[in-house]
């Protein structure tokens, strides 16, 4: 396949709610969407960088300049390609996952439409439907009672996991009342980094709560925090940002620092980089689950079919489409009874609505043509 043109499309979706963690509050989504031309048909692809480097350190201008003037280039002058080359191709730049992501999530967009094949067959997925989980952001107001509504909105629904965002300040009353009132239902926290080696006591006091797991509690970098946390308290520590690439996830089990990984393929520089990651947890037995950039439908269709996987035996962050967007940009994804039904059709397998994209645009820039 060769690439003629990489387009990318830039929206300002709005949110139906605020969405706050502990790194800021998002209204809006500033959405970059990659319209890839090839000779053998159009993909899509999602970079799910968001519009300030909060959660790491990409951002879609950032992310724009990265892709305008190192990887496009390189994609427009390689030749024949398919998306397993891309890695490889892009492997001189360094860092950068998410644009690199969203380049090979276009590349196989468009060979597995020439192929006629969908996301989940290329992969290898065993289930028809994933199960859905929930983030439930900090309230804009720090009331429990905001919490607590949003929380009855979304066990109502039929999501069968809620995940709270926590903080300092934020965090063991809100867990002990959502499970006061939910006693049953599975529970998890995410930190987003916001927690230090010194508040590992203090975060002990989540282990009466039967937590599924503490999502990133410490810095990126702090693995050895981390494995130290994960030896004093019960709750299972899991990683979201420190896992970075195939070796950092490796690196991360030899040392104990986590018994659960999130896997986010944007973070590790795309979804043949994910399954990689997906393929050692396999192998030694531990449990990853899909973790979310609230994407418009093109990620989380793809996201959807990845946690079809084997190893994905923790319910993800994969929520319908109305959960962030009142429109989408494609059909929307609704529950099914707490599930979510996995896309068959050729390549990412759903609709992308240009005259939708066209309503939110913000920037277009072309490369290659
Ligand atoms: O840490 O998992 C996270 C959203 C943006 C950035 C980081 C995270 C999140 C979420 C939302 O928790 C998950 C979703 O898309 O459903
Ligand atoms: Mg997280």
């Amino acid at each position: 396949m060769r690439i003629r043109e990489v387009e990318l499309l830039e929206l300002e979706l709005p949110l139906v709610r605020p969405f706050r963690t502990s790194f800021g509050t998002e209204t809006a989504r500033d959405v970059l969407i990659v319209k890839l031309h090839t000779d053998a048909g159009v993909g899509w692809g999602e970079c799910v960088a968001g519009r300030d480097p909060l959660y790491s350190s990409e951002y879609v201008a950032g992310a724009v300049d990265v892709i305008s003037n190192y990887l496009a280039p390189r994609l427009l002058a390689a030749g024949d390609i398919e998306a397993s080359d891309v890695a490889r191709l892009f492997k001189p730049i360094r860092n950068h996952p998410m644009s690199k992501a969203a380049l090979e999530m276009a590349v196989l967009d468009a060979e597995l439409k020439a192929l006629g094949k969908s996301w989940a067959n290329y992969f290898g997925v065993i289930r028809e439907y994933v199960p859905s989980g929930v983030s439930v952001g900090i309230p804009a107001d720090d009331q429990m009672t905001t919490l607590i509504d949003e929380v009855a909105s979304y066990v109502d629904a039929g999501y069968v996991r809620i995940k709270l965002k926590i903080q300092p300040g934020w965090d063991i009353a809100a867990v002990k009342e959502v499970r006061r009132l939910w006693p049953n239902i599975p529970l998890q926290v995410d930190a987003n980094q916001a927690y230090s080696r010194g508040d590992i006591r203090h975060l002990k006091q989540l282990d009466e709560f039967n937590l599924l797991l503490i999502e990133q509690p410490l810095a990126e970098e702090d693995l050895l925090g981390h494995a130290e946390m994960a030896n004093q308290i019960q709750t299972p520590v899991c990683l979201d940002e420190s896992i970075i690439s195939l070796e950092t996830a490796e690196q991360a089990l030899d040392l104990k620092a986590c018994s659960i990984i999130n896997i986010k393929p944007g973070r590790v520089g795309g979804y043949l980089a994910a399954r990689d990651i997906h393929d050692l947890c396999l192998d030694r037995g531990i449990a990853v689950w899909a973790g979310g950039m609230l994407e418009t439908g093109i990620g989380r269709a793809a996201n959807i079919a990845m946690a079809g996987l084997p190893a994905y035996s923790v319910v993800g962050d994969i929520s319908e489409s109305e959960r962030f967007y009142a429109e989408d940009i494609t059909d929307a994804f609704k529950l099914e009874a707490g599930h979510m039904k996995v896309p068959s059709k050729p390549g990412i397998g759903v609709e992308v609505h240009e005259a939708t994209i066209a309503k939110y645009l913000t920037q277009r820039i072309q490369i290659g043509s």
